[in-house]
């Protein structure tokens, strides 16, 4: 049964964050998540993914929006789980080269069942506006953990911060788009026969 359009709504005492996902429909992006630049960061990755998500995200900001980063993370996580599950052979790797002016990024994807986190970013400035920058990271670790995937992300260069951070988010949502695309073939990608 093709499931195209998938939500996962997850509360807990920290955070209450919904998304969702079309990864067939271009165009329809909203995203809310009362941290501002992180809003600008998803409607970037799903913009230049090609791809419909809707963000709503509220939680215990007022200290610090790292919870409210990393479980938005891990939600978008559990959502690209179910999209694996249900749209199976997917074509499982993907990978995409982006600029931003002076800024270079790279995303290498395998929906692997494994999850496994490769980041290298050194980002001259700590702040885009107020959003720290290592909170990338923390919303990266979220969304590899619950996807199961192995995600290798590498800002080689660049001098501004929010440059960088935004060609990061771009490479994504295009390495999204393909490695979560279903295959033509209907052979599991894999010599084992089996993706776990
Ligand atoms: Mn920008």
């Amino acid at each position: 049964m093709k499931q195209q359009h998938i939500s996962v709504t997850r509360k807990t005492k920290e955070t209450d964050i919904t998304v969702s996902l079309d990864l067939e429909k271009a165009g329809t992006v909203s995203v809310a998540t009362t941290v501002p630049f992180f809003d600008h960061l998803l409607t970037s990755l799903a913009f230049h993914g090609g791809f419909s998500l809707s963000v709503t995200a509220r939680g215990d900001t007022e200290a610090d929006p790292h919870h409210l980063v990393e479980d938005t993370g891990i939600v978008l996580g559990q959502v690209l789980r179910k999209r694996a599950e249900s749209e199976s052979p997917l074509q499982r790797f993907g990978h995409a080269v982006i600029p931003m002016d002076e800024a270079l990024a790279e995303v290498v994807l395998d929906v692997s069942g494994r999850s496994h986190l490769v980041y290298v970013a050194e980002y001259p400035q700590e702040r885009c506006g107020t959003f720290d920058t290592a909170l990338i990271k923390e919303f990266l670790l979220g969304l590899i953990r619950t996807a199961d995937i192995t995600l290798h992300t590498l800002v080689r260069y660049g001098e501004n911060s929010h440059h960088m951070a935004e060609a990061l988010f771009k490479a994504l949502g295009k390495v999204l788009k393909i490695a979560y695309t279903r295959s033509s073939t209907k052979e599991i990608p894999s010599t084992k026969g089996v993706l776990e």
